[in-house]
């Protein structure tokens, strides 16, 4: 039942020299290695956290990119990878300091640098009429929408799949639910006019691979076209009111909410129409995809039985109080959080106080708009001392609600929508 990722990833690895210190870093979160890399002691090493990481090192890896996201956990570097503990996503709209990163590759010169110039969005293939669309175009000749939709990685939870799988330990924080300013996908596509022939797009970046190598691909997904028509997808240029960060895909993304995240393309210079399911980077093999049938736990899943993870299961986390929160015995309480559904709108929320034995209905706002995620909150109240948990679990709208312990596994650990839990302590 723990929540904590694998011991392995948190042990020290003592083969680290001061000079691979930098880079290595974190793949080291021993915090006892700290003064031995920057040659010192340091005091206060008892105050850091983990993943904390410290200014002297920060430059190098790319983290000063990390600077005004607050009290995330940086589970690498090289790529750039981070999440939010869940008491710090409590906000309805998701700020900039507060959202997940999510990197593949590095982060493009072009974003670095906020410079937008000459920047268009070729959209061709199975379309009647390509187009090349500058960002003045995009804002000029489509209507311009403000949607609160929530992006969640599609290995968020990875970290309680048994046996372990291989990625990202992400645990519960890589969702968020920011405000999108844009235009819809499917506008866009019907100016250029689909074709009948046309089965799934193929989305591409700018971001420039590990090694360096510009020609690479990153990252390529899509989707299927039926998907990319409705109209709650966007290619949005502002997150909160402001323009899209150099971590979240500066100038232009899109987001297509309630797939996996990895279908929202940063960085978005080119929608390529197929006439066949995509097949850029990260889009075949074991990537984003799932086995078409239940395996048990371990089992080796040949390739051509993977199928592509499209909606997301239905997910709840709690964002209030922080787990270990010490409360009034016998004085109400509130708890809430947020819900969300890859389906669209959730159905009902719950939690229990008594590990999973009664559940009782948590009151559940409706969302602003479709795909946002939804304010679910309750109020208890401890009857006597000691330890207690709060568990919550959202229901969509079939009647399939989150599990207590993982899901079905899968060789890629996608789509784990494990049951959030929080403890609290009941004193006074
Ligand atoms: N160009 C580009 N787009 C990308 C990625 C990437 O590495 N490069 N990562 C994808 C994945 S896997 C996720 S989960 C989301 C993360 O979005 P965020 O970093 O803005 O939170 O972006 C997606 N879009
Ligand atoms: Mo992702």
């Amino acid at each position: 039942m723990s929540q904590v990722p694998p011991k392995s990833l948190t042990e020290t690895q003592d083969t680290d020299t001061p000079s691979a210190g930098r880079r290595s870093f974190l793949k080291t979160t021993g915090l006892t290695t700290l003064g031995a890399m920057l040659g010192m002691s340091v005091p206060f090493e008892r105050n850091l956290t983990a993943g904390f990481i410290p200014a002297a090192l920060a430059q190098d890896t790319g983290l000063d990119l990390m600077t005004g996201k607050q009290g995330l956990v940086v589970l690498g570097d090289r790529p750039l990878n981070a999440e939010t503990p869940p008491h710090l996503l409590d906000d309805d709209i998701t700020p900039y300091d507060r959202l997940f990163v999510r990197m593949n590759g590095l982060v493009p010169q072009s974003a670095l640098d906020q410079n937008a110039e000459g920047w268009t969005l070729t959209v061709d293939g199975e379309v009647d009429t390509p187009l090349q669309l500058s960002l003045d175009d995009l804002q000029s000749r489509f209507e311009t929408v403000t949607r609160q939709l929530v992006i969640e990685c599609g290995g968020n939870g990875r970290a309680f799949f048994q046996p372990g799988t291989s990625g990202n330990q992400w645990t519960f924080g890589a969702v968020g639910c920011p405000e999108w300013t844009g235009v819809r996908l499917a506008d866009v596509l019907n100016a250029a006019g689909v074709k009948s022939s046309a089965v799934y797009t193929g989305h591409y970046g700018n971001d420039v691979n590990l090694d360096g190598d510009e020609t690479k691909e990153v990252i390529s997904r899509g989707v299927p076209i039926e998907k990319a028509l409705q109209e709650d997808a966007i290619i949005a240029w502002q997150m909160n009111g402001a323009p899209l960060e150099p971590l979240h895909g500066f100038p232009l993304r899109l987001i297509v909410p309630g797939f996996p995240a990895s279908a929202s393309q940063k960085y978005l210079n080119r929608i390529w129409v197929r006439d066949k399911e995509h097949d850029g980077a990260k889009m075949t093999g074991a990537s984003y995809r799932i086995p078409a049938y239940p395996v048990a736990p371990g089992t080796e899943v040949p390739d051509e039985d993977m199928v592509v993870l499209m909606d997301m299961p239905v997910k709840s986390i709690i964002t209030f109080p922080e787990t270990g929160s010490e409360v009034t015995v016998g004085e109400e309480t509130e708890v809430r959080g947020h819900a969300w559904c890859g389906k669209g709108d959730v159905a009902s929320v719950q939690y229990s106080l008594d590990f999973g034995q009664t559940w009782q209905d948590a009151q559940l706002d409706p969302p602003p708009n479709r795909f946002a995620w939804q304010r679910w909150r309750a109020r208890l109240t401890l009857p006597q001392h000691g330890y207690y948990e709060v568990w919550a679990r959202a229901v969509d709208q079939d009647g399939i609600g989150q599990p207590p312990l993982s899901p079905v596994w899968n060789p890629r650990g996608y789509g784990n929508n494990i049951q959030h839990r929080i403890a609290l302590v009941a004193v006074g």
